[in-house]
């Protein structure tokens, strides 16, 4: 029943509007199509991709367990036909991937991209979501589904006089698409989390200097990165049922058997000797294939941090340099990194460590960064300060449900949802790696694929049964909750400050909100999906409406 698009001031109707063109939406959308519904998707971006769209900075790679299995599983074709050339895959070659996708399944007929959604609200009455968008689109839809990206509203850092810096600023999760040169140029970057350390050693090959403003000093591994072989490749295409079997059973949802036994069990020597072999061999083995209990006991945790200190103590060679990159958290629960080079980068002579713990930054010029012990002359300032993760760009949208509560103010203390998906008072709405779900603990293109068919499940029911709305109830709010945060309170996860825990952002809600389980919450909301329970389903309001949709 859809209206042909445009913005010829008239509301298009749809079944289900989606917001993101990313991993997420683009499944959501052919997903949605083959259960033969009317779909629009709204994107900000000029094309497909989401994340991988906008991190082109120099060195962003997978930095999860690589390819050929950071990829959709729903198309055996696909994997039959995709060669993938290394095992981290550059972000060009993500991007390329999804494009082939994009392609393949004919998706950018049903997107409108370069649109930015920035009103959505529910009609009680009409038991609809209407959305409105900067380019003047308002459409309607029974549906509404927030594939809007974990790690996409990025967190630009409050710094006296940042506005003032008159040379090049970029951030990482927004880098521009024309290329960056740093020849001959001083370069501060702000940010050693996973984009900073894949793009320091990167800039520091290229730049005059490069001074690192880090706050907190980091875990990180080698990456391990290497060509894929045609044998891999054939090796994984012949076994790819098993194959797609072993990620469905797995707790991360990557082709693997699972960890060994406790850490404690071993001696401090059998530790070592894994830790090494697993340091040599490098990717994100390191952590598939270590002890089970690594976050959750402090002694095991002890024993990994400690080894990791000494490979940072053995690499970088000025011991004090060595001193401020040694991390004092626990090892794994503030994101694990995955470098290559990072540390070796340490030994040039054209880059600098600012420890901010010791040293802060007291403002920016207009061509320099001034901390506590002097001033930096900088051309460039490159921010790798990270995203307002997993509940930001939900909140950016700020959706405006029943009574025209927002979002915003559901979400003051606590992102309130049942199944990491849905929200009371917020009927047919659907979050694709929201709070509360596995999301980013979880093989991310996987977990979309597995929480989407969820949703397309949710909505044939309400179909079949002739309804116009669901909802969760609050009371399933609470006990989500409770389930999220006791399997999280087990683990020393909470106790880490990290983007995990919303630390990283000043006055965000501060707790665990990801689902550790992985395999475990498939299991629970498939359950759940015999009978909804802990769902309202409301019966169609309006006959003329229902016949509409
Ligand atoms: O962001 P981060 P990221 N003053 O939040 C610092 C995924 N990812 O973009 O640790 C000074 O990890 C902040 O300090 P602190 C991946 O899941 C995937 O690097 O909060 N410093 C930290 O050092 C990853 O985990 C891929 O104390 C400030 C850094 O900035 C996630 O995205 C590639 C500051 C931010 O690190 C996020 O990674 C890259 C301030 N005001 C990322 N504010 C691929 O797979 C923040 N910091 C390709």
């Amino acid at each position: 029943m859809s209206q042909q698009p445009g913005n010829s001031g008239a509301t298009e109707e749809y079944d289900v509007v989606v917001i993101g063109a990313g991993v997420s939406g683009m499944y959501a959308l052919h997903h949605l199509r083959q259960m033969g519904l009317s779909v629009r998707v709204y994107d900000g971006a000029t094309d497909v991709g989401g994340t991988w769209w906008y991190n082109r900075y120099p060195g962003a790679r997978v930095d999860g367990p690589g390819s050929p299995f950071y990829c959709y599983t729903f198309s055996d074709e696909l994997m039959q036909e995709w060669d993938w050339e290394e095992t981290q895959s550059e972000q060009s070659a993500v991007l390329e991937y999804l494009e082939h996708v994009a392609d393949r399944f004919d998706l950018r007929r049903d997107i409108q991209f370069a649109t930015w959604v920035k009103d959505a609200r529910y009609d009680e009455a009409a038991q609809r979501w209407t959305v409105e968008t900067d380019t003047g689109v308002r459409a309607s839809a029974r549906h509404l589904i927030c594939a809007v990206g974990a790690l996409s509203t990025t967190n630009m850092p409050d710094i006296p006089g940042i506005h003032d810096f008159a040379g090049e600023c970029y951030h990482t999760g927004s880098w521009p698409h024309e290329p960056v040169s740093f020849e001959g140029k001083r370069v501060a970057v702000i940010g050693t989390g996973s984009s900073g350390i894949q793009a320091i050693p990167e800039i520091a090959k290229e730049a005059a200097h490069v001074t690192v403003l880090q706050r907190t000093p980091q875990f990180a591994f080698p990456a391990g990165n290497r060509a894929l072989t045609p044998e891999d490749l054939a090796d994984a295409r012949e076994n790819w049922e098993a194959i797609r079997e072993k990620m469905y059973a797995n707790m991360g949802g990557f082709p693997h058997d699972g960890s060994k036994g406790s850490a404690l069990d071993d001696t401090p020597e059998e530790r070592r000797a894994l830790y090494e072999s697993l340091w040599q061999r490098g990717g994100f083995h390191f952590f598939l294939d270590l002890y089970s209990d690594i976050a959750i006991s402090e002694e095991a945790n002890a024993s990994l941090a400690d080894f990791v200190r000494d490979k940072i103590r053995e690499i970088v060679h000025d011991p004090e340099t060595a001193r401020k990159l040694l991390p004092d958290h626990y090892v794994i629960c503030k994101r694990p990194i995955l470098e290559d080079g990072y540390f070796e980068a340490y030994n040039r002579d054209n880059v600098t460590l600012v420890d901010l713990r010791e040293d802060p930054i007291e403002r920016f010029t207009p061509n320099s960064v001034i901390t506590q012990s002097g001033e930096h002359p900088i051309d460039m300032l490159v921010l790798a300060t990270g995203f307002d993760a997993i509940s930001g760009t939900m909140l950016r949208l700020n959706p405006k449900g029943r009574g025209g509560v927002s979002l915003g103010e559901r979400w003051q203390d606590r992102f309130h949802n049942y199944l990491g998906m849905t929200v009371a008072g917020f009927p047919n709405l659907f979050m694709i790696h929201g709070p509360g779900s596995p999301g980013v603990f979880y093989n991310m293109p996987l977990g979309a694929e597995r929480q989407m068919d969820w949703i397309g499940h949710c909505i044939q029911h309400l179909q079949d049964r002739g309804m116009g709305a669901v909802e969760p109830t609050t009371d399933s709010e609470d006990a989500w909750a409770n389930e999220v945060s006791a399997i999280a309170g087990a683990t020393l996860f909470p106790k880490t400050d990290s983007w995990w825990t919303g630390a990283n952002i000043p006055g965000k809600p501060r707790y665990f909100s990801a689902y550790l389980g992985g395999d475990i919450y498939y299991q629970r909301i498939s359950d759940i999906a015999k009978d909804y329970a802990g769902f309202v389903f409301e019966p169609v309001q309006d006959a003329d409406e229902a016949n509409a949709s």
